[in-house]
């Protein structure tokens, strides 16, 4: 490392250490990143999701809130008013463990967090609106969220049902999914039982048909969060199907089975109906056939998580029950109770068709049933083929299937549906078409103390009453222990016990809490509003939704967006606000990865506790000791990978850790922070620094008035200047980060080479001097979103009285851009797909040739060649697969 971190130039030193705090407190004392409501500029709203106050940030935390300051302060310098807020996540388990482990009452855990995080994140120079800053945790911030569960209840969006959760049932308490540990719970290590409670949800599937249209929508979306939610949405269309009973053989008064299937095509292959271990027939059953009782009761061992489900062992009871084949009277096919037939998808009974599908085909040869093939693969033998240990869930012609024989799949779906709506069993017809998705309603109840109480009174006679709007917030009660098992709200009697508000008999407070999913729901429009007494603004919504751009973790493709997108939409019904789509530009970025280190005793070493010799070998800084270097992976706590803010602020500057995040590598991506990154971070900071002040040196003052004419010299550094001003804007714009990056690499070389020329003359030509303080200035407004630090001192040296953070985006000259390139949109089918920058002269053939190496394109065409590429020249480009 070396140690002329505060280069001397001339009489001026630039020295992070010094500059940086005394900038982020001028930004501070202005106000300069305070957001007005009333400001008549359009408006811009980015934000990155809010972190969870888990303890301490590291640099790994940061990028996405660099990545979305660099869009807001380029907006803010493109004329917008820009909203770009910050909160925290702050309800939640871990709160509660450290309270268990530690003995510190959640809040103060969780507050204690906050205000170091916040200092952290401060210390990155992020341009905030910190007037705006939530904690869901507050009650000013929860009494809205109560209003909106009345709100939801009133429109019949929130209801109660039972339903199952993890039971420990040695502490005698409902467990989180996280805290059942391969099947047990976290602290008894007791097997983990299901069972039933009365909880609250969230009608979601209300909107499920809304929520997958409003996909297509999203065009300024990742299309694999687009599929994501698409899956787990689920749409499936099939059909319900009625089975009726072997005469004499069900009980009383049941006539028939009704099951749900996307494959009614495969009917002849049907070889046993299962029903769900919660079917109303099967506990019916169970009540006069104890075996039966012990099988449903085993079923309910395990916990809740859908992989638990889904990877347990099939298991099946055969009830002695037959029902008669819908399409061959002749036929009967035994009916079963299986474990992984689910209750609350479908009808809760299914009918099994082994050859084509694998559960069915696991099943079957476990109890022995037969298994018949009824679509056969193309090319495939009718007289030999066979199922072996795999189903055949493919396209074909349909064999063995009576009426159905030699037609493809969607045509014997059709031919069994017309079949199926004709005949009648009783009253209904035998199958009707039935679009099912798998999307459930939305468990919200929580067992758990630090959460948004839930406010709802229980009364005997009344039932659950909603607590009057006048008496919101419910807040949590202090004075609660943690040192039994179980949800500490259950034993504060005094706040749990309370008078119902409509009859004034005894009743009890629910004692359950809100998923914080539910907190992580409406945040975004909460800082629309500026107004504390109005925390949901419905004007407010209005102006500033949809967040133009939101940033975040790939982790939260699915259920965060879902219930934001599902929030929307259920307050919108409510009255509350008149957004559907709360985010309109998404993207994901990748993650910080990082080397750990290892001692000779096998004990994790922070990255300062490590130092590389000049061979390349890696050894601890207090002894010299040899240390194994372990391979980049996501920074996290444990492994010590991780590296401070404070620790780089100190050594580099703040300005070259957002430089280096920026760099390199797309942001969509995982990045590696290594030493010489940083390092070739901080010598082209230091660059930037010297070729603004060389510019002032050998440019022209302040306000001198631009030539009649230019030279080659000049006029070549002008259109590199303003090239850069251009490109820059369109990179920063589609967030592609690291190009911007690259560009400015190329400006320092032509900028560098200018003023070397201007060195070497007496006296600078007035052209060039007028070019040299141009580009200087422009560089700086270029590099202020991202290095913004450095960006104010370079732009006070330049002699400006504000700041850059409020100076306007550089105007471009038209003249001088280098129009040799054009950007051409390029569809595939009809739909835009990517874009393609190609010559300005470029031929049909060559465009043709460079589309279809896109990465887009080659992914459509799985190999293939194009039907079609027509080329447009100068438009687009339409690529028919
Ligand atoms: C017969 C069949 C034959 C099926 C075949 C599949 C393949 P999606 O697409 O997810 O809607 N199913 C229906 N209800 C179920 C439940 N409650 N629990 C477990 N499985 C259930 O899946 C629908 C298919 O999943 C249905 O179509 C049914 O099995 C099963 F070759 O019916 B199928
Ligand atoms: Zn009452």
């Amino acid at each position: 490392m070396t140690d002329d971190r505060t280069v001397e130039q001339g009489s001026d030193r630039y020295n992070a250490r010094e500059v940086e705090p005394r900038w982020q407190k001028a930004w501070a004392e202005k106000g300069t990143f305070r957001t007005r409501n009333d400001d008549p500029r359009p408006k811009f709203y980015v934000m990155e999701m809010f972190p969870y106050p888990s303890g301490r940030i590291h640099i790994g935390h940061g990028r996405n809130y660099v990545m979305g300051d660099v869009l807001a302060r380029y907006k803010r310098m493109k004329g917008f008013n820009v909203l770009h807020p910050m909160g925290w996540d702050a309800f939640g388990l871990p709160a509660e463990n450290a309270a268990i482990e530690r003995g510190i009452h959640p809040r103060e855990w969780t507050y204690e967090n906050i205000a170091s995080m916040r200092e952290q994140l401060q210390l990155l120079g992020l341009s905030l609106d910190w007037n705006r800053e939530i904690a869901t945790c507050d009650p000013s911030y929860y009494v809205e969220q109560q209003r909106i569960f009345l709100d939801f209840l009133d429109h019949g969006l929130a209801y109660r049902k039972e339903s199952e959760v993890n039971w420990d049932p040695v502490d005698n308490t409902v467990l989180a999914n996280e805290q059942v540990i391969d099947g047990r719970g976290w602290r008894s290590g007791a097997l983990v039982e299901r069972r039933k409670l009365s909880q609250w949800f969230l009608r979601i599937t209300d909107f499920a048909q809304e929520l997958l249209d409003g996909l297509d929508t999203l065009e300024r979306w990742p299309e694999k969060v687009r599929l994501m939610q698409r899956n787990w949405i689920g749409r499936s269309e099939g059909m319900e199907v009625l089975f009726e009973f072997v005469r004499g053989c069900a009980p009383e008064g049941v006539g028939a089975v009704k099951v749900y299937t996307t494959r009614p095509d495969t009917l002849f292959g049907a070889s046993f109906l299962a029903l769900s271990p919660d079917h109303p027939l099967a506990r019916q059953l169970a009540q006069d056939n104890e075996e039966l009782a012990a099988f449903i009761a085993e079923c309910k061992k395990g916990g809740t998580s859908a992989e638990e489900i889904e990877t347990q062992e099939k298991l099946g009871f055969y009830t002695g029950l037959k029902v008669v084949h819908p399409l061959d009277a002749e036929r009967t096919v035994p009916v079963y109770v299986a474990n992984f037939v689910l209750m609350d998808y479908g009808t809760g009974a299914i009918f099994g068709c082994p050859a084509h599908d694998q559960r069915d085909l696991d099943f079957a040869r476990k109890y022995k049933l037969p298994v018949v093939p009824v679509v056969l693969p193309p090319d495939a033998d009718p007289e030999t083929f066979a199922i072996g240990d795999e189903a055949y869930d493919g396209d074909g012609a349909l064999f063995n299937s009576g009426f159905m024989d030699g037609m493809s799949v969607p045509d014997a779906k059709e031919a069994v549906a017309r079949q199926l709506e004709r005949f009648r069993v009783g009253r209904e017809p035998q199958g009707t078409r039935k679009v099912n998705f798998r999307l459930r309603d939305w468990g919200v109840s929580r067992q758990r103390y630090w959460g948004c109480p839930i406010p709802i009174i229980h009364c005997e006679s009344c039932g659950p009453v909603g607590v009057p709007r006048d008496q919101l917030p419910v807040t949590l009660p202090e004075d609660v222990t943690f040192d039994r098992p179980g949800n500490p709200l259950d034993r504060a009697a005094a706040w749990r016990d309370v008078a119902c508000p409509k009859c004034g008999k005894p009743a009890r407070r629910e004692t359950d809490t809100m998923d914080t999913f539910v907190d992580s729901s409406w945040y975004y429009l909460r800082y629309a509003s500026d107004n504390v007494e109005k925390p949901l603004d419905k004007a407010a919504v209005a102006h500033w939704l949809p967040v133009d751009q939101y940033i975040g973790g790939i982790e939260h493709a699915i259920l965060h967006l879902l219930y934001s997108r599902f929030f929307t939409r259920a307050l919108k019904a409510c009255g509350r606000v008149d957004v559907a789509e709360p985010f309109a530009g998404l993207f994901t970025q990748g993650m910080i990865v990082h080397e750990s280190y290892k001692d000779q005793d096998g004990r994790w070493l922070f990255p300062e506790e490590v130092k590389r010799e000049a061979d390349g070998r890696a050894v601890k800084i207090a002894d010299g000791t040899p240390v194994t270097v372990l391979p980049p992976e996501k920074m996290s706590k444990s492994k010590r990978n991780v590296v401070a803010p404070e620790v780089v602020a100190d050594t580099y500057g703040v300005d070259c850790a957002r430089w280096f995040m920026l760099s390199d590598t797309p942001p969509e991506r995982d990045s590696e922070w290594t030493q010489s990154g940083i390092e070739g971070a901080w010598r082209f900071v230091q660059r930037v620094w010297r070729l603004v002040n060389e510019a002032i040196e050998y440019g022209a003052s302040a306000g001198t008035a631009k030539p009649e004419a230019f030279g080659d010299v000049a006029l070549n550094l002008r259109r590199a200047t303003h090239g850069l001003v251009s490109t820059v804007a369109e990179d920063v714009e589609r967030l592609r980060f690291n190009v911007a990056v690259a560009h400015v690499h190329e400006f320092a070389n032509v900028f560098g080479s200018a003023i070397a020329q201007a060195r070497k003359v007496d006296t600078v030509p007035a052209d060039l001097a007028f070019a040299l303080r141009e580009a200087g200035e422009m560089l700086t407004c270029v590099v202020a979103p991202m290095i913004p630090h450095l960006a104010e001192e370079c732009w006070k040296h330049l002699g400006h009285e504000g700041l850059v953070a409020e100076a306007g985006w550089p105007v471009v000259e038209d003249a001088l851009l280098q129009n040799d390139s054009v950007t051409l949109p390029v569809q595939i089918n009809g739909k835009k797909r990517d874009d393609i920058v190609v010559p300005r002269e470029a031929t049909p053939a060559e465009i043709e040739a460079a589309v279809l190496k896109l990465e887009a394109v080659q992914r459509v065409l799985e190999g293939r060649a194009p039907k079609r590429v027509i080329v447009v020249p100068q438009r687009i480009v339409n690529v028919v697969a």
